[in-house]
């Protein structure tokens, strides 16, 4: 099984992760989490941050000469701002103290207000800082690992934007493992050029405006193996395991499996994958399903099909140029929510971190169906029941 946690603020010094369970064996380096970390700091619509945030990690734990040792991974992210701006050194500092400028016009569609009520706050920065989308960060490097481990069984995870704000992408011909570079080359992350310039147009009008986008993101699973996941209990189910992981990413409000919601106005008769018996089908056991409706999943399991994971993000709820009702809790008074410095659209960021979150599912019931205390064993595993699946 392999476990994570992250910790840390948005502005604080840096952000950890661990991850627990980690087969040993496993080449990584520095740099390709780095990599990864890089991809998450695309997109047209990203605020000053990220031009700034450099994403300096550093192995705390658990590797040796490039492999992992089996014991718990630790990855530290150090803030840019903290460490080269000697910025927010006071208003995060972790000795006692308090604030001279408590933020108390809470904004919409955050974690703010319910954040203060539940814990007793008076500072929407003791509930905002943990609930920001830099955390992030630390999963996708988390994740990065993850994506590592997969290979090892011939898996990878690749994502696009089909959707931001109103313009919509053709996904005629979805994008392979070979086509990722494609699609990080994007500025919107989108594979449909013409839909690309739409998106770009939207961004910029929304800029303009000081207002924000949402949008929908797809994940795609490439040679997942057949049998993660299980029907035999409603936890194990990997569609559950997938929803909840994508809807925890920040502003995601929506997942679909495959054609989730298209499947539901359609007739029986023309909803499901037809299975065919194909020699040549290979991981799947030598079935195939002649369509992707189900996403790669049925009944909870894992079918060796594309699997596929859609998530909607809504818009940005913290605005460049604040227009938004609410109160300032001190007066009660009507306001409008306080200014953040913020993005415009964080969509094509969203997709390596649903990627991160797919691969970290997969990665977990991977090591749960084949298990493994090192690399070797965790292949040799799944190399047999592959070679032996009915
Ligand atoms: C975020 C607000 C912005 C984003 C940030 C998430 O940060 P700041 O307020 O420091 O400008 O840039 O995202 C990241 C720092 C990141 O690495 O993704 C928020 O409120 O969620």
């Amino acid at each position: 099984m392999l476990r994570y946690l992250t910790a840390g603020e948005s502005h604080g010094r840096a952000l950890v992760v661990i991850l627990e369970g980690l087969p040993a064996g496993l080449q990584i380096t520095v740099e390709e989490i780095q990599d990864e970390m890089a991809r998450r700091r695309l997109g047209y619509g990203r605020g000053p941050r990220q031009r700034f945030e450099q994403d300096e990690l550093t192995l705390i734990g658990g590797v040796r000469h490039g492999r992992t040792l089996g014991s718990p991974l630790a990855i530290e992210i150090k803030n840019s701002e903290w460490f080269r701006d000697d910025k927010w050194h006071e208003e995060m500092s972790p000795a006692p103290g308090a604030t001279k400028d408590p933020l108390t016009k809470v904004r919409p569609g955050h974690a703010d207000l319910v954040g203060m009520q539940k814990y007793g706050f008076t500072d929407a920065r003791d509930v905002l800082e943990r609930a920001s989308a830099r955390e992030t960060a630390a999963r996708v490097a988390a994740g990065a690992v993850a994506k590592k481990l997969l290979a090892e069984l011939g898996t990878s995870v690749v994502s696009h934007v089909v959707q931001l704000g109103s313009a919509r992408a053709q996904v005629g011909r979805r994008p392979t493992v070979g086509d990722l570079a494609i699609v990080d080359e994007s500025p919107v992350r989108c594979f449909d050029p013409v839909a690309e310039a739409a998106m770009i147009e939207e961004v910029k009008e929304a800029s303009k405006d000081g207002d924000s986008l949402g949008g929908v993101v797809e994940v795609l699973g490439y040679g997942v193996p057949v049998g993660l996941g299980s029907h035999v209990h409603w936890d194990r189910r990997i569609d559950a395991e997938l929803a909840r992981a994508v809807m925890s990413i920040q502003a995601v409000k929506g997942v679909e499996i495959g054609d989730g919601f298209e499947m539901a106005g359609q007739r029986g008769s023309v909803a499901h994958d037809a299975i065919v018996w194909d020699p040549n089908a290979g991981d799947a056991g030598d079935y195939r399903r002649e369509t992707t409706h189900a996403g790669g999943t049925e009944g909870g399991i894992t079918t060796g099909e594309l699997l596929v994971v859609r998530a909607a993000m809504k818009p940005l709820a913290t605005l460049n140029r604040p227009t938004l009702k609410t109160v300032d809790v001190v007066t009660k008074e009507p306001t409008v929510s306080f200014k953040e410095r913020t993005d415009v659209t964080a969509v094509p960021a969203a997709g390596v971190v649903a990627e991160t979150m797919v691969a970290l599912v997969l990665a977990t019931e991977a090591l749960r169906k084949f298990g493994g205390d090192s690399v070797a064993e965790f292949t040799r595993n799944a190399a047999a029941f592959r070679a032996t699946l009915p």
